[in-house]
């Protein structure tokens, strides 16, 4: 994209109600929760929250739009191809109201939510738009007089529960593959970002998805998450978050009706860097991979392995990188990191800083809040890691590099896998041998070598071990959206 075109500072809030049936509907209990502008603290709006009653009342209607006949389910592939290309054409149109909505409801900058996080929706929308009508079986050459051959048909209602990092394209890798194949949705934003994924539903309709196709109902996850997951009628349910409400989805798969789980989780990923790397490159790429979205990323390069023989000209060199990080007011162009989402992981971070200073890493730099009102933390640099702390074992989930000496290529690759985690991993080096044997050992749904959070709606993305079961994006998340109908026809003679 070429200029950033100017920001609506204070863009109006114009859906704060659930969406079912292609209807704005008040919660069934009456109640509401406060959405708060991470920037200043202060309330944004007020929204409807669903529980189970509202909940039940979205399954209905999802599963009513997928009985056969229904117009959803009686509709050419193609034509649900062309439903995605609108919606995303009126994301396009409304592309600096939406990314600004998403600066004021997240707290990031909004060049990050205008070139980064809109492109990628685009982008994953019009992808599976063009998946629609390319999801196909095969005939299978089986024994005897037979005409086998598979169909690969929508699972049927689809629960898809999402976090606040990046909340409208969480929705979009959700929806994306799920309408794609011709699946019903009812859909849970994060109860810190709803916006602008009530504002999507808004766009939905005008796109012309038929009613209950999409149902979006806004809430808290002990209550409407819980009811998405042990309910009946759905039939898989797709998670990003934290790997504890993970396992919490997977339980309630396995107790309700054995629904199919995707979960993409936590992460603690390693960036290992060789001594041979380019240090100029890779003090810079270490850095963005740590503190782009304020270490709000799962993949967040959050454990920085440096070769001993460059170590401290690289703490040198990315202490400074970190010190003229400029954060503040997420509206301004100038700034690259804006707040983080909530008071709580504000907290978290800030005790988890402390945590690593009481452990023993030194504090290069930042370990405080910056400034007076909403959740800023500054840039802030550990060298001198080692592997037990818990800033070298927990997800921080904020801007808090830890930097981290190794020896050799078998030590490192043992340390790197050490954890439960196992959702990305980095390596940095001119060697071809490194890096392909980097590649192939470390244990990582996603391995960027001399790059990092390179992300593609064509290439899939998910965890090893604890960091996630399935994959989203490309044509593997699609597989994640069909059911697999084998059918066997008699013939009267050898076909
Ligand atoms: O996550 P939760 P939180 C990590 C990150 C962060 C930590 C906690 O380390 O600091 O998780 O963040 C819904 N049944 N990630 O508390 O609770 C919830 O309403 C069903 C990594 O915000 O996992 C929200 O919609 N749903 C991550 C979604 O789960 C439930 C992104 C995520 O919230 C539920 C976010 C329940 N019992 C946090 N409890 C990533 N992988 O990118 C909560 N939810």
């Amino acid at each position: 994209m070429a200029t950033l075109p100017p920001p609506i500072r204070n863009p109006e809030i114009k859906f704060t109600q659930i969406f079912i049936n292609n209807e704005w509907v008040n919660s069934a209990s009456g109640k509401t929760f406060p959405v708060v502008n991470p920037t200043t603290g202060q309330k944004i709006c007020d929204v409807q929250e669903g529980d189970k009653a509202d909940v039940d009342k979205a399954v209905a209607a999802a599963k009513a739009a997928f009985q056969f006949g229904s117009t959803w389910r009686s509709m050419d592939a193609s034509k649900r191809g062309q439903l995605l290309n609108k919606l995303a054409d009126l994301i396009e149109r409304d592309i600096v109201y939406i990314a600004s909505l998403e600066t004021l409801d997240n707290g990031k900058p909004y060049k990050d939510s205008y070139t980064v996080d809109m492109r990628l929706v685009l982008g994953t929308i019009r992808y599976f738009a063009g998946w629609a009508d390319k999801v196909m079986g095969k005939t299978i050459p089986v024994d005897g007089d037979f005409f086998c051959y598979t169909r690969h048909e929508p699972v049927g209602v689809c629960g898809q529960i999402i976090p606040w990092n990046f909340p409208l394209l969480m929705m979009a890798w959700k929806i994306g593959p799920a309408l794609a194949c011709g699946n019903t949705i009812v859909l849970k934003p994060a109860e810190q970002t709803p916006l602008t994924a009530m504002y999507a539903g808004s766009l939905i309709k005008e796109a012309g998805f038929p009613p209950g196709v999409v149902n979006i109902v806004p809430g808290y996850g002990p209550t409407a998450g819980a009811a998405i997951t042990y309910h009946p009628d759905v039939r898989k349910v797709a998670f990003t978050g934290s790997t504890e409400v993970g396992q919490l989805i997977m339980e309630g798969a396995a107790k309700s009706n054995l629904k199919r789980v995707t979960l993409e989780l936590g992460g603690k990923s390693p960036v290992v860097i060789f001594k041979d790397a380019d240090l100029d490159k890779v003090v810079e790429l270490a850095h963005q991979a740590l503190f782009f979205n304020m270490g709000q990323v799962c993949t967040a390069g959050s454990r920085t392995y440096v070769h001993e023989d460059i170590y401290d000209e690289f703490v040198k060199r990315a202490v400074t990188r970190a010190k003229a990080r400029p954060v503040g007011d997420p509206f301004d162009p100038k700034n690259d990191s804006g707040a983080q989402v909530s008071e709580e992981q504000f907290e978290k971070i800030l005790s988890l800083i402390e945590s690593g200073k009481a452990e023993g890493a030194k504090l290069e730099c930042g370990g405080a809040r910056l400034g007076t009102e909403g959740y800023f933390i500054q840039p802030t640099v550990f060298s001198g890691v080692t592997d037990n702390m818990r800033i070298a074992r927990e997800e921080i989930f904020g801007p808090v590099q830890q930097i981290i000496k190794f020896k050799d290529m078998e030590e490192v690759v043992a340390r790197a896998n050490d954890t439960n985690y196992g959702l990305a991993a980095a390596c940095f080096t001119k060697d071809l041998d490194t890096a392909n044997t980097f590649t192939s050992r470390v244990e990582a749904g996603t391995v960027w070598v001399n790059c990092f959070n390179v992300f593609q709606a064509h290439a899939p993305f998910g965890g090893f071990k604890m960091s996630g079961i399935g994959r989203e994006l490309g044509e593997y998340g699609l597989t994640q959206y069909t059911e697999v109908k084998n059918v066997f026809v008699k013939t009267p003679m050898k076909l």
